[in-house]
């Protein structure tokens, strides 16, 4: 036996455990193993075969790692035709999570037994894949054509009872032991003289799907697919299942698997997947550096940012005190996340009672002094320099020894808002995104004198609460906000070269962004970015550089809350329309500075737009605000849109060539000045090198 599977008689019953820490994926001994524990199963005097893991989960997958690599023998199908074709009933042992692959060899089994806090799902689609090892033949057999497509498309796990009901699993054990559970589950089968149910004989009645079932997930599908192509395979599989018998279906898997798996946007996925892993690596702090037990938390300031990190908490049971300066403002607070979880219940991903358990979690209060025992405070008020300042004077007075103080600031200087307190060592930035409770998000940001066991139990309770995060040093606007800069100002530059609003929208979304850098600026207010340029004395004195969004606010045309913006928006439906009468504004405004108008491409759109915020990404690798490249992507994945399919704004960087990114920079330095083009040191090297960040980050994260 391998050294990665196990297999003993146990009375009447065979059983094959698998050990491959941490989440015992199908790497070539789990693979071997199991067939060669499976064939000798087959001439001892076991009755039944159950198939568990030992740790925490069941079988979570291929081994991701081994992608890209050359195959090595036995491949997975050949373990599982060994289990399908078993003389003896193989029961799968189902706990933690049986994802991907893992589901794929308990689908195998005759039968599939849980503990109630197993989860079951196929989730390849969030790699770019699908799962080629029989799951798009298999569920649509036991669960249905419709529940297949779903749970396939969406890639989202499904819970023990959920799964019982669907057919997904055939019992759903008592108590948590899920090995003992299953060798009584297995004598009981032996004992009722149980059929080998294997799940290919089950065949898919095609005139039960109604006509154009499938053509119309497929244009549903590609509404949000945004750069990803394995959902529309993933159709073509489902739709084999019912047309094809089980082998020619397999086969047919297999075939668009292999495309999907050369991907680059798998790829690209799967580079996150890690990325979004390693983020939560600190260079140079021990991973068992111990981290504050956060068990109550204060939130200062109850607006929607407030608001929305109190829910995060109250999600995960940390009980929440919410401070707002008088009891009208705490009362709107309040207001706000009920509104939000009716919303949520509305929506059907909560339960009204679970709503109510968790809006107890939070309370209110006016008065600092009720805010003295919490573990963790978070302050959400505006971006006002001196009054967080103030604030954080104040909770120096008031919060007990050891409570970490953090700051929501999307740009202001932590080590400034530290300097406030007599513990500069207690206070980090934790960068919420807004919704604060829907995005995935948290940049934590390590001050000067932040102390270590701050940081990592920033970076430890942001998981904790769901978020992704990332770490960065002090600087304006940190990693994300900073690099969005040159992003904004070449979107609005471009329509003064000719492009109209949705010229530039539109090359940015058929890239695979959710929304245009003009429209999201319509949505966040155009007087949001009008009121931090007139703050800033660094910017060129160039009539030229947000000629359309200053003027557009001096006409009272701030974006969506206003109702128009650099679009129109329908008061009904809020969705936008190009404007005829910003269009010629543009027209005329370039006009007025002699600007020649001039038809501009897709690749000069997204070249103007993502390369000064590649240039900038490696300004902030050189400074080390950015542990690695691939934190940016996970900055940019997670907190900005970015298509997860194109890996990340450093990732596609690297897929277009450095060294075509640096001579586009400078070709646009020539064409309209240093002040905006200047090309990144590191930039220049890696691309004189023929370098990638990829090797870069390597190197040096
Ligand atoms: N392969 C290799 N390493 C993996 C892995 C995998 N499938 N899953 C997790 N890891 C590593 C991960 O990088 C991390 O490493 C450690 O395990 C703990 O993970 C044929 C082709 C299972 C829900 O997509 O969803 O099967 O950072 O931090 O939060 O059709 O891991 O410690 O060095 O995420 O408790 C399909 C992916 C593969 C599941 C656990 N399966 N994994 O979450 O721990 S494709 C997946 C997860 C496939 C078949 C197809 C989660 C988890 P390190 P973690 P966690």
């Amino acid at each position: 036996m391998s050294e990665a599977v196990s297999y003993e008689l146990v009375g009447n019953i065979g059983i094959v455990s698998v050990n491959n820490p941490p989440v015992n994926a199908l790497a070539q001994v789990v693979r071997a193993g199991i067939l060669e524990a499976i064939t000798i199963a087959q001439n001892d005097a076991s009755e039944a075969i159950v198939l568990c893991c030992e740790g925490r989960t069941f079988i979570a997958g291929a081994d991701i790692t081994e992608f890209g690599k050359p195959p090595k023998e036995p491949g997975l199908p050949a373990a599982l035709s060994a289990i399908e074709n078993s003389s003896k009933p193989v029961i799968a042992a189902i706990h933690g999570t049986a994802l991907g692959g893992g589901f794929e060899v308990a689908l195998a089994c005759h039968y599939r037994c849980a503990i109630a806090s197993a989860k079951v799902g196929l989730p390849e689609v969030k790699l770019g894949l699908l799962p080629g090892a029989g799951g798009t033949q298999r569920v649509p057999r036991i669960a249905g054509v419709k529940a297949a497509l779903d749970m396939i498309t969406s890639g989202n796990p499904v819970a023990a009872k959920k799964a019982l009901d669907m057919g997904l699993v055939d019992e759903v054990l008592s108590g948590d032991d899920v090995r003992s559970g299953a060798i009584q589950y297995a004598k009981g089968l032996v004992e009722s003289g149980a059929s080998l149910k294997r799940i290919r004989d089950i065949t898919i009645d095609s005139a039960a799907i109604e006509p154009g079932f499938f053509d119309s997930a497929r244009k549903q599908l590609v509404k949000r697919a945004r750069g990803q192509i394995a959902q529309d395979k993933i159709v073509s599989c489902i739709e084999a299942a019912v047309n094809l018998p089980m082998d020619e279906g397999l086969e047919r898997e297999r075939e668009l698997f292999k495309e999907l798996v050369t991907s680059s946007e798998s790829a690209a996925m799967r580079h996150i997947f890690f990325a979004e892993r390693l983020a939560a690596k600190i260079k140079g702090l021990p991973r068992d550096t111990p981290v504050r037990d956060i068990k109550k938390v204060a939130i200062i300031g109850g607006g929607t940012m407030g608001g929305g990190i109190a829910m995060c908490f109250a999600n995960v049971g940390i009980p929440v005190v919410m401070l707002e300066i008088n009891d009208e403002a705490l009362e709107r607070g309040m207001h706000i996340i009920r509104k939000n979880y009716t919303i949520t219940v509305q929506k059907g991903k909560l339960p009204a009672d679970q709503m109510e358990q968790r809006i107890g979690l939070i309370t209110g209060t006016t008065n600092y002094e009720d805010i003295g025992d919490v573990d963790l405070v978070i302050e959400a008020v505006f971006e006002n320099l001196e009054l967080k300042k103030e604030i954080f004077a104040k909770l120096d007075g008031v919060c007990k020894q050891g409570a970490i103080l953090a700051t929501n600031t999307s740009y202001q200087d932590v080590d400034a808002i530290a300097a406030a307190t007599s513990r500069p060592q207690d206070v980090v930035g934790m960068h919420f995104f807004s919704p604060a409770n829907v995005m995935k998000l948290l940049e934590n940001v390590r001050g000067e004198k932040t102390a270590d066991d701050v940081v990592a139990t920033a970076m430890s309770i942001g998981k904790k609460i769901g978020k992704v995060c990332a770490l960065s040093g002090v600087c304006y606007g940190f990693i994300g906000n900073r690099m969005l800069g040159g992003y904004g100002r070449e979107a609005q530059m471009l329509l003064m070269d000719g492009c109209t609003p949705a010229q530039v929208d539109g090359s940015l979304e058929r890239f695979g962004m959710a929304m245009g850098p003009l429209a999201m600026s319509d949505l966040a207010g155009l007087d949001v970015g009008y009121k931090a340029r007139q703050g800033r004395t660094d910017l060129p004195d160039d009539p030229k550089l947000y000629r359309m969004g200053t003027l557009l606010v001096e006409m009272g045309r701030h974006g969506q809350k206003t109702g128009s913006g650099f679009y129109k928006y329908d008061p009904e439906t809020r969705r936008r329309l190009s404007d005829p009468e910003v269009e010629s504004m543009i027209k005329e405004e370039a006009a007025k500075l002699d600007l020649e108008q001039r038809d501009i491409g897709d690749d000069e759109i997204l070249a103007r737009c993502f390369y000064p915020l590649i240039n900038e990404a490696a300004l902030i690798l050189e400074e080390g605000i950015a542990q690695r490249p691939s934190d940016i992507d996970v900055v940019y994945v997670f907190g900005y849109a970015f298509p997860v399919a194109k890996g990340g704004p450093m990732h596609y960087a690297d897929q277009v060539g450095l060294k075509n990114v640096y001579d586009k920079i400078c070709e646009f330095r020539d064409l309209y000045g240093e002040q905006y083009w200047k090309p990144a040191p590191l930039l220049k090297q890696l691309a004189e090198e023929g370098s990638t960040f990829a090797e870069w980050g390597a190197k040096n994260g």
